[in-house]
């Protein structure tokens, strides 16, 4: 397995031959040029409220900050098939540098959450992953507010305790739909790819239009706390904008 990282995407390319295809993720989202679809299923969560269910596994694996979820936590909803979720994790920069996956109008956010589900017709993730309708991403962009958000803090203050590489601890079961925006009803959707190596085109992307809120200190946790491999920083994992290629953008909104 070739050891990628986020420094020279470029290389990328040359190790995994999905990394050059042409419907590749994260992508710029021009407002002005998405696509009105009135007919776009609302989401509709079900088991996301993991308050008093087992504890969840948090990790640094070195790439991101991942949170492990039951299959319990599904997509009833919204698209063509049911999707389990599987994990979420997050892409983030630097106080200097916003570190969010996609743009809106050519415009990082500071952080972005991806809550990874898999196609129930598939066994897991790792099966479903090269599935051409394997798996189905539901991105949020976090933004800075002037409150502390208590429900990322349930995450956030056990980082201290994985900053090192591979580390993982237990936190409480909570509900996770408050890691999402209050509304889920205005998004945008297309079809891309895991932004990461191996870069499979298999993901269907929600990104919801409404931002998450969380204090200037909080994020500050997410982007100072966590170590990469030489005990370097890990921050500004996010991958550079690909190119639509003809993609079209949809909207739930106008
Ligand atoms: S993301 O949501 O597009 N940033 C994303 C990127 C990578 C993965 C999931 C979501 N998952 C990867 C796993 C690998 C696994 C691969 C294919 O999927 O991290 O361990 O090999 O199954
Ligand atoms: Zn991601």
């Amino acid at each position: 397995q070739h050891h990628w990282g986020y420094h020279d995407q470029d290389a990328w390319l040359s190790a995994f031959e999905h990394c050059s295809g042409k419907a590749q993720s994260p992508v710029n989202i021009d407002t002005h040029k998405v696509f009105y679809e009135p007919n776009l299923p609302p989401i509709k969560l079900e088991g996301y409220d993991l308050a008093g269910s087992p504890a969840l596994t948090l990790i640094n694996n070195g790439h991101t900050l991942q949170l492990s979820l039951p299959s319990s936590m599904r997509i009833m909803r919204g698209f063509d098939h049911v999707y389990v979720a599987a994990q979420l994790h997050f892409h983030w920069g630097t106080t200097e540098v916003p570190g969010s996956e996609h743009t809106i109008d050519h415009v990082h956010f500071p952080a972005e959450i991806h809550v990874v589900h898999y196609n129930s017709r598939y066994a897991n993730l790792a099966e479903a992953a090269g599935k051409a309708d394997g798996l189905a991403v539901l991105g949020g962009f976090i933004g800075i507010g002037l409150r502390d958000n208590d429900n990322y803090e349930k995450i956030l203050s056990a980082l201290t305790d994985i900053s090192i590489e591979e580390s993982d601890t237990e936190i409480p079961g909570f509900n996770v739909r408050h890691l999402l925006p209050d509304s889920l009803d205005r998004f945008y959707r297309y079809s891309g790819s895991l932004t990461t190596p191996p870069c499979f085109q298999t993901v269907s992307w929600t990104l919801f239009n409404d931002s998450i809120r969380v204090s200037r200190r909080q994020l500050a946790a997410l982007e100072d706390t966590l170590k990469t491999e030489h005990n370097k920083l890990l921050s500004k994992n996010f991958r550079a904008p690909q190119l639509l290629h003809g993609r079209k953008v949809l909207a739930s909104f106008h």
